[in-house]
């Protein structure tokens, strides 16, 4: 029972079909259909111009960073975000950024830290070139990013004329959460990366999409980083499956995440806000416990579920495709017991 994270879905069926069939071509000539397929269908789901299959959510958000700004901008993020915490620091090494944290709540920026961390004319400044968001919010726990904010953020940010770039690499979360279409959310940015290698269980790849000028220049720095590939057909078959048939289906794993959050919290020494699951990922609290991150996800391990550390005391479980209500069932059963025994 694998709930570290919704990247380990594996392809379905269905994608494996999609790929022995793909018609392909040389992408970097263009001349692939199934990628072109791909990035027409993508723009069209999140309203923008145009699209580009990327190899990763990385790499997605680090080819927009570097077409957005320059080498000595200022690109304004959330804390605990992803381009922030887990990225190798790319932002600085490959695109010459810095970067400035701003403390959200709930993984939300408040719109005016947003407008006061923006720089002014001053020649001692850095230029602000970006301002990135993230829906959900990975660290926070999945949570929904709400849309009035982003759209305070994104109306502050172009009367600055400064661009916002969504991660969203588990936008579709938000979206089928929250009953809001993934186009209302990316309306209030300039540039969006979606991941189609988590819940939706695509092998391979993420979308980042923008106006057709972003795109053309975004091409140019994702051929620039190697990721120019070539009969890739076969790896965008099935995240045009992902995007077709994989997004209803998310419900379940907000469903399963639910239960298994009130299961836990009914353990005694495991501290969850049931409510603040949102979608797919569970954040528990484990330090009444008595037992450090390691111990506990060792036993875990030894009872056959695995789960990820996120902070000193907090463990992460996500929800996925391949993991069902009776796994999580059979988890909480198995966790109250480790517990119980310790
Ligand atoms: N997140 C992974 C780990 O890197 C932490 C996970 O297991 O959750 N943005 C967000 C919000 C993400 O959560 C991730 C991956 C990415 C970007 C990067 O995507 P990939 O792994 O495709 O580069």
């Amino acid at each position: 029972m694998d709930f570290r994270s919704d990247t380990v879905t594996k392809p379905t069926k269905e994608m494996r079909e999609a790929m022995m069939n793909a018609e392909v071509g040389d992408d970097v000539y263009g001349e692939d259909p199934t990628v072109n397929r791909l990035e027409k269908l993508a723009a069209e789901i999140l309203g923008k111009e145009d699209a580009l299959f990327v190899t990763s959510g990385t790499q997605g958000n680090q080819v927009a960073i570097l077409t957005h700004c320059q080498p000595g901008d200022e690109v304004i993020l959330e804390a605990e975000s992803h381009i922030f915490l887990y990225e190798a620091g790319a932002a600085s090494a490959l695109a010459g950024v810095q970067t400035r944290p701003i403390q959200g709540t709930r993984g939300a920026m408040d719109p005016s830290e947003v407008k006061k961390a923006i720089r002014g004319e001053d020649i001692h400044h850095p230029e602000t070139g970006l301002i990135c968001l993230e829906n959900t919010h990975n660290k926070a726990g999945g949570k929904i990013i709400p849309i009035q904010t982003m759209k305070e953020i994104y109306e502050i940010a172009r009367e600055k004329d400064v661009p916002v770039h969504l991660d969203g690499a588990r936008l579709f979360n938000a979206a089928v959460a929250s009953g809001i279409p993934v186009k209302e959310f990316s309306k209030y940015t300039d540039t969006v990366q979606i991941c189609l290698s988590k819940g939706l269980s695509a092998p391979v790849g993420s979308i980042l999409a923008g106006s057709k000028s972003f795109i053309q220049k975004a091409r140019k720095w994702r051929k620039r980083l190697g990721g120019g590939l070539r009969q890739v057909g076969v790896l965008a078959a099935p995240g045009i499956v992902a995007l077709e048939k994989m997004v209803d289906r998310l419900a379940e794993d907000h469903a399963n995440a639910r239960q298994f959050a009130e299961g836990l919290s009914a353990i005694p020494g495991i501290t969850i806000d049931v409510d603040g699951v949102e979608t797919n990922i569970i954040l528990c609290d484990i330090r009444e416990t008595g037992l450090s991150n390691e111990q506990f996800l060792t036993k875990l391990k030894e009872a056959g579920i695995l789960a990820g550390p996120f902070d000193d005391g907090i463990i992460r479980f996500v929800t996925h495709r391949e993991v069902t209500n009776e796994m999580v069932q059979t988890a909480i059963e198995r966790i109250a017991q480790i517990i119980a025994g310790k």
